[in-house]
């Protein structure tokens, strides 16, 4: 089967439809639903979340039931369940969420639970903070009834007993250890929502976080201008506030794609290119507007992203990227 046709597979019956008639005039303009998502699995993850909202499903719904599919696959080794540990061997996870009204939701550091998306809209709904960590987030994910489950698979233990035989200490999110999912989406009332997840680099030190949980740096939505989420080496997305970059570069009214290629440039300027060790640091960010225009750049080729818009083929895109 090549690529095309599993695009199909996947999509099923959602691709016959054409996508004029879910859209919506506002403001004079057509607003066309989309699911975008970092990596591959982002497929099948938007394909879930295109599903619900042809249904009626809010972009929060849809793009949180999305994600849980990644969450919960333990093949996926750098999200959720099967996500690779810290150097202590322990498998901590991040996440965030953030709706078009400027609700936010974020967990760090937890351990034992697999839907931290789901955790981290918890915090947004359920408590009047935005962001729990570690020991206080596991416990609150027990008050609020979700399940304890060792996440460490196997596979990853495997390898986690393989990287203790040198122990070599290399903070680096490069072309091969990577696989955030951020994802957002444009529903069909014109609100836009988003989440990230993931276990975070591979073999970091214990309490490390990257910038999958930090409202601004993996993720940003602006109800009225746009979306950004993030994925790669989350030191260099936050040193620039990568997502809400991303966001703030479209209300100055560029593209999602130009609003990206900016937010790279930015980083490769700031730090990259002063600095030798980062020389195969990959970063990747992708964007939707308002109207449901999309876009995706990152640092190095290999970053890919799913587009999947009602009505019409998903696609794998290989975003262009500012270095070769
Ligand atoms: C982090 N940004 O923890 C995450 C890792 C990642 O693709 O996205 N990998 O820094």
């Amino acid at each position: 089967m090549n690529r095309n046709d599993f695009l199909k597979i996947i999509t099923g019956a959602t691709a016959a439809i054409p996508f004029l008639s879910f859209g919506r005039k506002n403001n004079s303009s057509i607003i066309e639903p989309v699911s975008i998502a970092t990596w591959r699995f982002g497929v099948k993850t938007t394909a879930r979340a295109m599903d619900l909202i042809k249904e009626g499903a809010s972009a929060l719904d849809a793009t949180e039931a999305g994600v849980k599919i990644c969450e919960a696959d333990p093949n996926e080794r750098s999200v959720g369940l099967g996500g690779r540990p810290d150097r202590d061997g322990k498998v901590t996870l991040d996440a965030c969420c953030m709706d078009h009204l400027g609700n936010i939701g974020s967990v760090a550091a937890v351990e034992d639970i697999v839907h931290v998306s789901s955790l981290a809209r918890a915090v947004m709904e359920r408590t009047p903070h935005v962001m729990l960590v570690g020991d206080g987030a596991r416990q609150f994910a027990i008050e609020m009834g979700f399940d304890i489950t060792n996440l460490m698979v196997p596979d990853s233990e495997n390898e986690w007993n393989k990287w203790l035989e040198k122990s070599e200490y290399n903070p680096h999110v490069n072309v091969e250890n990577h696989d955030t999912i951020g994802q957002i989406s444009l529903d069909r009332k014109g609100h836009l929502a988003g989440f990230c997840t993931t276990s975070g680099m591979g073999f970091k030190m214990r309490g490390r976080v990257g910038d999958s949980p930090i409202i601004g740096a993996g993720l940003y939505v602006d109800g009225d201008i746009g979306a950004a989420t993030a994925t790669g080496h989350g030191e260099e997305v936050i040193r620039v506030v990568g997502s809400y970059r991303v966001v703030a570069e479209m209300a100055r009214g560029l593209s999602p794609q130009i609003a990206c290629e900016e937010a790279v440039r930015k980083i490769h300027q700031f730090f990259i290119r002063r600095n030798a060790s980062m020389k195969d640091t990959q970063i990747g960010f992708i964007a939707i507007n308002k109207k449901g225009d999309v876009g995706g750049f990152s640092m190095r080729p290999g970053f890919q992203y799913a587009v999947n818009k009602l009505g019409k083929e998903p696609q794998l895109i290989d975003a262009n990227s500012l270095l070769s």
